[in-house]
């Protein structure tokens, strides 16, 4: 049996395409564990409270114009600033539920045409590794039908058809796939019971690992 002290949070990430629903998912996801009693956190990529984040929005915003190389390497560099408080919080017993992770970084920027490989290797290896990745799946036409997208760079159909392309090329079987057409409850009961399966592991002491496993 594994030592109390390897017991430790589970890192979840979500991705998905742009109205998914994910942010919500995440919400939910963060009450119902708060309310089961765990320690439980929210986070999201790009950070935009860092100094890194604040270029990354600015880009994002179309305020600024950056090479698509360079724009990657400061979306991974934002997750490298987070690395190590990441690292401290899983090891002291804290889930992290993380909307939006690497995936995105190779998916979109993927997207725009860069290789792929290239996308996934220097910058991310040596990240920590998410136990679980769930895909909220949704077509691109069904999640530009929900409307609301924001006056964003990537917020447009014919660009988050390329993301979705992207991401069925690079996701793999450990990823749990959940239809994010269900009702919002249906969805959220699917999840919960994914990730509360992925906690009870983590709080057994399966060992962290690093991108890419
Ligand atoms: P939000 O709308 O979820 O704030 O995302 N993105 C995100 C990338 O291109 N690379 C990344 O590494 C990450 C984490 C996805 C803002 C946009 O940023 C994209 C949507």
């Amino acid at each position: 049996g594994s030592k109390k002290s390897d017991s430790r949070g589970a890192l979840i990430v979500l991705e998905g395409l742009d109205r998914c629903g994910k942010t919500s998912q995440c919400s939910r996801l963060l009450s119902s564990l708060e309310k089961s009693g765990h320690a439980v956190e929210s986070w999201r990529f790009p950070d935009r409270n860092t100094g890194v984040g604040k270029m990354i929005s600015s880009y994002l915003a179309n305020d600024s114009h950056l090479d698509d190389r360079a724009i990657h390497l400061l979306f991974s560099a934002n997750r490298w600033e987070k690395r190590s408080l990441m690292e401290s919080k899983l090891r002291s017993g804290t889930t992290l539920i993380v909307d939006r992770y690497s995936f995105s970084g190779v998916a979109f920027s993927s997207a725009k045409g860069l290789d792929m490989e290239w996308c996934k290797v220097a910058p991310e290896i040596g990240l920590l590794a998410p136990d679980l990745v769930v895909y909220l799946e949704i077509s691109p036409e069904q999640a530009a039908e929900r409307g609301g997208y924001g006056g964003e760079r990537y917020e447009k159909l014919e660009f988050q058809k390329r993301v979705a392309e992207s991401y069925k090329t690079l996701r793999d079987a450990t990823w749990k796939i959940i239809d994010a057409t269900l009702p919002i409850e249906d969805v959220e009961k699917q999840l919960r019971e994914i990730v509360m399966e992925c906690v009870l592991t983590c709080g057994e002491g399966k060992p962290l690992s690093e991108l890419w496993p």
